[in-house]
């Protein structure tokens, strides 16, 4: 996987920890140019380091305020951060910095802070293989934190957990009871909980209703609970968890399975004036050195890796197929059999895989 010219005097500038290079480097990877899969091998070859936090939760939730004032504290440490922000209404997006969010700007301003926003691919708030990437290059580049803010909308929540060692879930009291936290899918993908706006009516009672949930799942809230005629409520429990959980179209899940050892704690927190920041910040580390000790850290990076595989096979084959369709007229000429009537969408496709795959074509 030989770089060109340009792409090696990139690589280097990007080894000697320029931040501009860094630019460049996330600019060639989310435009998916030439070359970019090889500069993201020569770069990653080190293998991962840097400590990866996600936050997600409801647009609104105080986020960006929590990165923000999180961020401030590594910096205080001597920590560099690197930021990635997932959704186009960030207050990290330029263009939608509106009164009080005009804060976070401050941070740019910060040498040791990087902040990179990205648009979501599509509509659902899911972070693209590319955030992953960009991720990935904030690692390589050396930052000691990496902290990414996606917004969650329903199952996409899921996807956070296949880029962030640790998950921060932040909740609000308006965002609803802890039953729809777990219709959700939150109870699977949260390492740490966060019921930020405390300053504002329900923030008590949502923690109360969280710890709860988080008891009965784990499913000490039935320990001492003997078996009551022949029924073992521990076994019941287990087989009504799974249906009300999310499918899981990408297999991120298999990275939760093995939580236990991991008290997951619930915080309150008011982003605007700190309070309770200490704790999140304390949680965060304190999750990260669990994951080394209990070798946790491995399985999320291997099945990790496993996710980035699918997901580099799949882009390829899929820009593969789009060219052979195109090659040589193929589609338009199938396009216009299909206006004819001669032809369906159908029998097209089947051509154009023909072509592709030869004797392999599935039937
Ligand atoms: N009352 C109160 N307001 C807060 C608190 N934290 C944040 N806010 C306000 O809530 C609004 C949203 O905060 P953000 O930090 O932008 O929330 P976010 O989750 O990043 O929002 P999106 O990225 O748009 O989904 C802002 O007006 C904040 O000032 C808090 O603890 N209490
Ligand atoms: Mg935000």
């Amino acid at each position: 996987m030989a770089l060109n010219e340009t792409l090696q005097d990139l690589l280097e500038r990007f080894r000697a920890g320029k931040t501009t290079a860094l630019a460049r480097a996330i600019s060639l990877v989310e435009d998916e140019r030439a070359g970019f899969q090889d500069f993201l091998h020569e770069v990653l070859k080190a293998g991962p380091s840097t400590a990866r936090v996600g936050f997600t939760g409801p647009p609104g939730a105080g986020k960006s305020s929590i990165v923000a004032t999180l961020a401030t504290a590594y910096r205080g440490r001597g920590e560099d951060v690197g930021i990635v922000a997932v959704d186009p209404t960030s207050p990290f997006s330029g263009g939608a910095l509106l009164g009080d969010r005009i804060r976070m700007n401050d941070l740019a301003t910060d040498a040791g802070i990087f902040i990179r926003s990205m648009a979501t691919r599509g509509s659902l708030g899911g972070l693209a293989t590319t955030t992953k990437e960009v991720m990935d290059l904030m690692d390589a580049f050396g930052f000691a934190r990496v902290l990414v803010e996606s917004v969650g909308v329903g199952q996409t929540e899921l996807e956070i957990t296949a880029a962030a060692d640790t998950v921060v879930v932040v909740l609000v009291p308006e965002s609803g009871d802890a039953i729809q936290a777990m219709k959700a899918g939150l109870m699977e993908i949260a390492d740490v909980f966060v019921v930020n706006k405390a300053d504002r009516p329900g923030a008590e009672r949502l923690v109360r209703e969280i710890r709860q949930a988080i008891h009965l799942r784990s499913g000490s809230a039935l320990r001492d609970v003997p078996a009551h005629h022949g029924v073992d409520l521990r076994r019941l429990k287990r087989r009504d968890a799974p249906p009300s959980a999310p499918a899981d179209p990408e297999g991120t899940r298999q990275l939760n399975d093995a939580k236990a050892g991991w008290d997951i704690p619930v915080l309150k927190t008011v982003a605007q004036s700190g309070e309770g920041l200490e704790e999140v910040l304390d949680a965060a580390d304190r999750h990260r050195a669990w994951l080394l000790e209990s070798g946790e850290m491995e399985v999320r990076r291997r099945a990790r890796a496993r996710i980035r595989v699918q997901n580099v096979v799949d882009r390829e084959l899929r820009l593969l197929a789009r060219r052979s369709a195109d090659s040589g007229g193929r589609l338009e000429r199938g396009l216009d059999d299909i206006q004819r009537g001669a032809e369906t969408p159908y029998s097209v496709a089947r051509t154009v895989l023909e072509e592709l795959l030869g004797s392999e074509t599935p039937r």
